[in-house]
């Protein structure tokens, strides 16, 4: 059985992340779509480079939850069959075990270099604007995308959700696009599609079934029920 599994901002709460639209959603006073654009670097790229140097710095207090551990789990079980694809900047899917996770939305630990196009790993601030490895020019921006940017790894993930048999969306709003009508896709490629997360989501209505709760709990429940299921086929 090929499974997709779409994760967001939900499933790293529980290990202390903030969600963008919760109600702790806020960075300073800021929603997401006001430091989370090209425009608003190329306005005020000190505000939004202290945004990521925040959050790329908390990252080094925060450990997997066991929905992450679920997952890798999953994957250990289904190997090549499963693909797991997080909106989430964080590395916690890494950490927690799993290996094939596609970062559409970038990487808090990477950055790109404006002038020179590398990617780079990245750990320490870059609001003080150090030089490029590769070329030495001082334009590094986190490698994350923005509103209006094009997601990464799309032509992986659209083959995917093609083949898929389940799709499984966690702790995402359904607020944002492309990632919110991948249940859109999946359905038409004739996939099962479920939704776990804390709350309905904007586009619930969409998915053939649904469960509301913390993804630390849910996940490793759907996760063991799976596997009993494709272990023992009747
Ligand atoms: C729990 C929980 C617990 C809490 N357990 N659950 C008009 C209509 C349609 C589309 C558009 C439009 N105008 C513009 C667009 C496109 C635009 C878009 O979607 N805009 C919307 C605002 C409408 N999209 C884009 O621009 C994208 N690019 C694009 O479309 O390019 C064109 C193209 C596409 C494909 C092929 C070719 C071309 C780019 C989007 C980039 C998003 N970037 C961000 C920030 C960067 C990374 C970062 O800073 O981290 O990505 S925005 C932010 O939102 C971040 C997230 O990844 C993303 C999604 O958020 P997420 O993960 O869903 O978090 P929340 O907080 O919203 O939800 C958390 C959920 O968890 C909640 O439901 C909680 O209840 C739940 N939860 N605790 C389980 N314990
Ligand atoms: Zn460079």
């Amino acid at each position: 059985m090929k499974v997709v599994v779409l994760t967001g901002a939900g499933i790293s709460a529980e290990s202390g992340v903030p969600t963008f639209r919760d109600s702790d959603g806020l960075w300073e006073g800021h929603h997401v779509e006001d430091v989370a654009t090209p425009e608003a670097y190329d306005l005020q790229p000190g505000v939004v480079q202290r945004f990521y140097d925040d959050r790329r710095a908390a990252l080094a207090g925060v450990e997997p939850n066991a929905a992450h551990r679920a997952l890798a789990r999953l994957e250990e079980f289904l190997g090549d069959d499963l693909l797991i694809v997080t909106q989430n900047i964080d590395d916690l899917h890494e950490r927690g075990g799993a290996t094939r996770v596609l970062h559409m939305h970038g990487e808090l630990l990477k950055a790109l270099c404006r002038a020179c196009q590398a990617r780079v790993p990245w750990t320490g601030p870059l609001s003080d604007f150090p030089p490029c490895p590769g070329c030495g020019a001082t334009e590094l921006r986190p490698d994350v995308v923005w509103f209006g940017e094009v997601p990464y790894e799309m032509e992986r993930i659209v083959e995917a959700l093609e083949s898929a048999d389940l799709f499984v969306s966690i702790g995402t709003s359904g607020a944002v696009y492309p990632a919110a009508g991948f249940v859109q896709a999946a359905t038409r490629a004739g996939a099962r599609t479920l939704e776990l997360n804390l709350m309905p989501s904007e586009g619930t209505h969409w998915f053939r079934e649904a469960r509301h709760g913390r993804a630390g709990e849910l996940v490793p429940a759907w996760v063991d029920d799976l596997i009993a299921e494709l272990g023992n086929p009747s």
